[in-house]
């Protein structure tokens, strides 16, 4: 009989107001229960925040220092947890071992990098126009935070948010994706080891449309980090705008990797299986566009069909699969819409274009990595993001035109540019319309102590990860001490004629 999971509010592990639950299942073998979690509702979420706010009042005056070394113990949890929560979390969500020990290490290289901030929370003191008197700047925490996180990053992108929220002296309520609700409880119950006081953070489990809106609607939650996709990302904006909350959203991507006719191949098509099919291609930093120079296409695409349809897919918990299953059915299915589209459109299919069922792939949400070549800029497949194993191909002819093929779309979040002439990679960095570019490396590989986040339409302007996200985090406050014992009036004293 597997396991029915509770809620984290108010100090305790409790059951949901609704009463009621959803089965969370194995996505590579789904007759593999992993248990039962809440589906909270309204009721839930206010007595989570209720409590935040209770916790908030506590955990703010805890010293900043002491705050981090809290987050160091929360680091050294994770170290010790290691193996066993990526375990855990490819069956949840089904990547492959070495990228769910990657996704625990982005949280671990968080953490000490939270540690270490909680002894440089920095502000500045600059010198006043007037005499005997100091003007300085300082952060304040800002209340509790609701933490909205999706399921392809159980544990990094979580810590990406919790981490600092708390770091700052935020309270924070958590909602995990409904897809990976044991990770969000291991990363909780981690917290709670460490140090963090019960009512500093709660873990509410539910759907978005009932839990998330509730968090994002609720009047005590002034700020709100979201990772997830455009369209409930604009929502959330109108909620936001609204009511006049701070909001960091990371949405949607259609990350291009462009391949120069002077590129190192091999590098490039090593690259491009690990941007395109790592995940399963369920990253928002996938590479889902492959823009190739003429003089090479041909020789790259052959190399590349050959090596997609070597990869294997299945349970990601076994040494020889290299592709693990979609997270769900109705991710399978918006990937095989997708396939239906191309193939619509002309899209020449190179490789793959099915669902994969055969044998141990009986039960689970498998597709073929999927390659389609003479895709053209504009079309469906070069513009939405597919969230899947499918790549589609373009050629050029130019450096210029491969930069205007990757800036033609709504999205901005990661590209990538292959090359050995380093005028073509100072172009890209200063052209590409992207949060990051990598050169002579894939899309994907953000390192914690960077800003991560994009332009256009997959951000609104914030970064997670270095030290930018401690300022979405905290408000900046500003003091003056004016010891000179008169009245000095800024502006006019200093220039009275
Ligand atoms: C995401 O794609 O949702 O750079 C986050 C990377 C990871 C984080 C990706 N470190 O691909």
């Amino acid at each position: 009989m597997a396991k029915t999971f509770k809620n984290f509010i108010a100090g305790a592990w409790v059951a949901p107001f609704t009463g009621e639950y959803y089965e969370n299942r194995n996505p590579a073998d789904w007759r593999d229960l992993i248990g039962r979690f809440p589906s909270s509702g309204k009721r839930d979420v206010a007595r989570a925040v209720r409590s935040a706010a209770r916790g908030f009042e506590a955990w703010r005056r805890v010293p900043v220092p002491q705050r981090g070394d809290v987050l160091r113990r929360i680091g050294d949890l994770l170290v010790r947890d290691k193996e066993d929560i990526a375990r855990s979390m490819t069956r949840e969500m089904g990547k492959v071992l070495a990228e769910t020990r990657g996704d625990v290490q982005e949280g671990i290289d968080t953490a000490y990098y939270a540690a270490g901030e909680g002894r440089r929370r920095m502000g500045y003191t600059v010198p006043s126009e007037l005499r005997n008197k100091f003007a300085m700047t300082l952060r304040r925490p800002i209340g509790v935070a609701g933490i909205i996180t999706p399921f392809n990053f159980p544990m990094a992108i979580p810590t990406w948010k919790i981490f600092p929220a708390l770091l700052c002296g935020n309270a924070v309520v958590f909602k995990p994706s409904v897809d990976v609700p044991h990770t969000g409880t291991r990363l909780v119950e981690i917290l709670l080891e460490a140090g963090v006081p019960p009512e500093a953070v709660q873990l509410v489990h539910g759907r978005g449309s009932s839990v998330g809106d509730a968090i994002v609607a609720h009047p005590q939650v002034p700020l709100i980090s979201y990772t997830g996709s455009t369209e409930v990302g604009s929502r959330l904006g109108e909620t936001c705008g609204r009511m006049h909350k701070r909001l960091s959203l990371e949405m949607g991507g259609k990350n291009a990797m462009i391949v120069m006719d002077d590129a190192d191949l091999d590098l490039a098509l090593e690259g491009v299986l690990w941007g395109a099919f790592g995940t399963t291609g369920q990253r928002c930093t996938a590479t889902s566009r492959l823009v190739l120079h003429r003089k090479i296409h041909d020789r790259f695409l052959r190399r590349l069909a050959d090596r997609v349809e070597k990869l294997r897919l299945g349970d990601g918990l076994l040494p020889t699969t290299d592709v693990g299953p979609m997270i769900n059915e109705a991710a399978l299915r918006n990937t095989m819409r997708y396939v239906a589209i191309a193939t619509d459109e002309g899209d020449e299919l190179v490789t793959g274009g099915k669902r994969a069922r055969g044998g141990k792939l009986a039960h689970g949400w498998f597709h073929q990595p999927t390659v389609f070549a003479g895709v053209k800029p504009r079309s469906h497949l070069e513009q939405e993001e597919v969230f899947g194993p499918v790549l589609a191909v373009l050629r050029v002819g130019s450096l210029d035109e491969a930069i205007r093929v990757n800036n033609d779309v709504r999205y901005g979040l990661s590209s990538a540019l292959y090359t050995n002439d380093l005028r073509s990679a100072y172009k890209a960095i200063e052209d590409l319309d992207a949060g990051i570019t990598y050169v002579n490396a894939p899309t994907i590989g953000a390192e914690a102590h960077l800003p991560f986040g994009g332009v256009k339409e997959t951000g609104n302007g914030h970064r997670e990860g270095g030290w930018q996200v401690y300022d979405f985090f905290s408000e900046t406050k500003v003091a003056y001490i004016d010891c000179s014992g008169v009245l000095q009036r800024a502006q006019i004293d200093t220039y009275d004629v």
